[in-house]
């Protein structure tokens, strides 16, 4: 683009020139169009990540709710916010603190305080980078919406997997 231009005799300096150029020549005018046409398909692209990521959140978040409990919890919803955000912190970021993990699994007792600490866990956003998260990510489509028992298969592996399974399966379920 740039050699057509210097062969018109119109070099597209900064600001006012590259503006003239843009607008008034046919080349200008190409790429106006065509930029123009490529911001537009970027937004109706980020818009639908978004859409898919709110709806995919909300079923999540619906599938926690209705999970049906066996036995009943022995922590409060305090706790279990607490130890939510503990695993939170955990698998966050770069790395993950597996003995943090497997900390909190020892403070639980039955499916019912599993459960409490998935809906207090909720969905939170995973990103591809080892698991940052933050809403403008998944906005952008830098993320997903994951439930407690993803982000755990994403971070663990090997040995740190299998233990936190085998506590899962002490409490009646599977992950
Ligand atoms: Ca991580």
């Amino acid at each position: 683009m740039a050699k057509e231009v210097q062969r018109a005799g119109e070099t597209p300096g900064k600001g006012v020139d590259f503006a003239h150029w843009l607008l008034y020549s046919p080349n200008g005018k190409i790429v106006l169009i065509a930029g123009a046409g490529l911001i537009g398909l970027f937004v109706v692209r980020r818009l639908l990540i978004n859409r898919h990521a709110v709806r995919e959140r909300a079923r999540k978040e619906d599938l926690i709710r209705t999970q049906p409990v066996e036995k009943g919890p022995t922590i409060t919803t305090h706790t279990a916010r607490v130890l939510a955000d503990k695993l939170f912190q955990a698998m966050e970021g770069n790395g993950t603190n597996e003995s943090a993990i497997h900390q909190v699994m020892n403070e639980l007792r039955t499916d019912g305080d599993l459960k409490l600490v998935r809906e207090a866990f909720g969905v939170r956003s995973y990103g591809s980078t080892g698991g940052n998260s933050s809403w403008w990510a998944e906005t952008v489509g830098w993320s997903t919406p994951m439930t407690l028992d993803d982000w755990l298969r994403a971070e663990l592996s090997g040995e740190d997997l299998r233990m936190v399974q085998a506590h899962y399966r002490r409490m009646g379920l599977t992950l």
